[in-house]
């Protein structure tokens, strides 16, 4: 199948950090600087594309259990991520990664053309009310996290069998939209959502994704430990 999403150029990074014991300096350096919830699904989106971009970032980790109230400065909505780049702060996951696609071209996560990139954004607010609207439900195991289980099991089985014809949801190259999708995928078994057999071509899928060194770089401690 032809590409939708263009020329890929994977250049190597001359500069990674991750900032774990945290000194929080606001925007006090040139490099941008990601602050990113440890365990946080929202924040993994945004570090897989900083690390499938390898240019040279900060992550600044983000304790979820003891949040700094320094958050709350940057970000009305006292949540993460939360991306510092000089002047400009960003808040809101696919914002972010929109932001840091355009900045940082290659490889392209964005479909180029206007049509199909105005569709992507479209699927990725789909996304976002079908799936992620459960996740702080899943994460805090709340009252109806059963009734979100079963919510979300559904509408990733009905996603399924687009993988038994395309290597990624958008055709054959790997997008914004696997970018997306991608943190919950990982964490299925930490979220006790069991999608049974059906779900094979859909299991493969996150496997392609979850090979990937930007996915693997991308994973914090406390990520890595979420599935056997
Ligand atoms: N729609 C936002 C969601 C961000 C979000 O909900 N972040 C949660 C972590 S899962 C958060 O920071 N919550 C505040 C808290 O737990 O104190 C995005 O895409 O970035």
């Amino acid at each position: 199948m032809q590409s939708m999403l263009g020329h890929r150029d994977i250049a190597a990074p001359s500069v990674r950090r991750v900032v774990r014991d945290t000194e929080y300096s606001w925007g006090g350096n040139t490099m941008m600087n990601l602050y990113s919830g440890t365990t946080d699904p929202f924040s993994h989106r945004c570090r897989i594309v900083l690390y499938e971009k390898g240019m040279d970032f900060q992550v600044i980790d983000v304790d979820m259990f003891n949040k700094p109230e320094d958050i709350a400065v940057i970000n009305p909505y006292n949540r993460v991520p939360v991306l510092v780049d000089r002047d400009l702060i960003l808040y809101e996951s696919n914002i972010i990664n929109e932001y840091i696609d355009e900045r940082f071209p290659h490889p392209q996560l964005m479909p180029p053309d206007p049509i199909m990139r105005a569709r992507a954004r479209q699927l990725l607010h789909t996304m976002e009310q079908e799936l992620f609207s459960h996740i702080d439900v899943l994460e805090k195991n709340q009252k109806t996290a059963e009734k979100s289980r079963l919510h979300v099991r559904d509408r990733l089985l009905e996603l399924a069998p687009i993988f038994t014809k395309q290597k990624y949801m958008l055709g054959e190259e790997f997008s914004m939209l696997d970018v997306a999708i991608a943190p919950l995928l990982w964490r299925l078994e930490h979220y006790a959502i069991d999608l049974g057999k059906s779900a094979g071509p859909l299991m493969k899928y996150a496997e392609r994704i979850f090979s990937r060194q930007g996915f693997i770089d991308a994973l914090t401690p406390s990520e890595k430990v979420m599935r056997r």
